[in-house]
């Protein structure tokens, strides 16, 4: 085989699979039929993003790397073309080289990785605690600063339509399933420390926009802490199956900017005094 015919059939099998990837990663861009993780709304959640892509493209460029070599050795070496497997069964250079490239990428990417998951257990600072409760199944929110606490459900519409024989469309209902009667308020650009537990059976606590999920277990007290950046509706669902009604114990999350977040506790510690 001439050495430019090598080159030849390298390079379009390189393009072969570099136009492979970019059809599924950067094309959905353009189509708006994204497959990628969201960066979410918060300090961790843009951290988990970057982080991600970091390792995704290392992942690329390996591949691209290997797919490449090996497609054109088999389209080239093939026994059709006259070649005999080769004979040799150890190379002690191949064997030192391809263990500690591998272990330089794994450490390269272990070190951004273990900081943000220090970064994830990091408390100090946090200005105010949300206790969360998973129940069979809803969600109880305890406001541990604030002395505001309340139970939120699948919203009236939803819980309505989900009935056998309703009669209602689920489309015809706004966020079916992931809506709840009374969502977690809190604030923006504030640390909030949640601490996360369940009075049943295990449930999970799971807002995508956040970054994260937790474990709701039943005895024990899971901790978490978010510092979202904007203000907006955030949805999330119960992340483990814990019953019959799991898919019926959807999460909202209502950021607000402080001073609005400031008149909300006002009014809901008026609404309990009046109780
Ligand atoms: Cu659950």
């Amino acid at each position: 085989m001439k050495k430019e015919n090598t080159i030849i059939v390298a390079l379009a099998v390189l393009a072969a699979i570099v136009a492979a990837t970019w059809l599924i990663l950067v094309a959905p861009g353009y189509t708006g039929n994204h497959i990628n993780m969201t960066p979410g709304v918060t300090e961790l959640s843009e951290e988990h993003y970057d982080l991600h892509m970091i390792v995704l493209w290392v992942c690329v460029v390996i591949g691209i790397g290997v797919f490449t070599v090996m497609f054109t050795s088999i389209f080239l070496h093939r026994k059709s073309r006259g070649h005999d497997a080769a004979k040799f069964s150890h190379s002690t250079k191949a064997e030192i080289i391809w263990t500690i490239i591998p272990v330089l990428i794994l450490v390269g990417m272990a070190v951004p990785a273990t900081k943000a998951l220090v970064k994830m257990e990091d408390f100090t600072g946090a200005e105010m605690t949300v206790k969360i409760t998973g129940f069979q199944w809803r969600w109880k929110y305890e406001y541990l600063d604030q002395d505001i606490s309340f139970i939120s459900s699948l919203d009236p519409d939803s819980n309505a339509a989900r009935q056998l024989n309703s009669g209602i469309a689920p489309e015809s209902i706004d966020n079916y399933l992931l809506d709840v009667d009374h969502p977690l308020v809190l604030p923006v650009g504030r640390k909030i420390k949640f601490l996360i537990t369940a009075d049943d059976v295990i449930h999970s606590w799971w807002v995508p926009a956040l970054g994260w999920k937790r474990d709701a277990i039943p005895g024990f007290i899971n901790e978490a802490w978010t510092n979202i950046d904007k203000p907006g509706t955030y949805r999330g669902q119960c992340a483990e199956l814990c019953g019959k009604d799991h898919g019926f114990m959807p999460i909202v999350v209502i950021a607000l900017a402080q001073d609005e977040f400031d008149a909300w506790v006002d009014e809901q510690v008026a609404k309990n005094n009046v109780k």
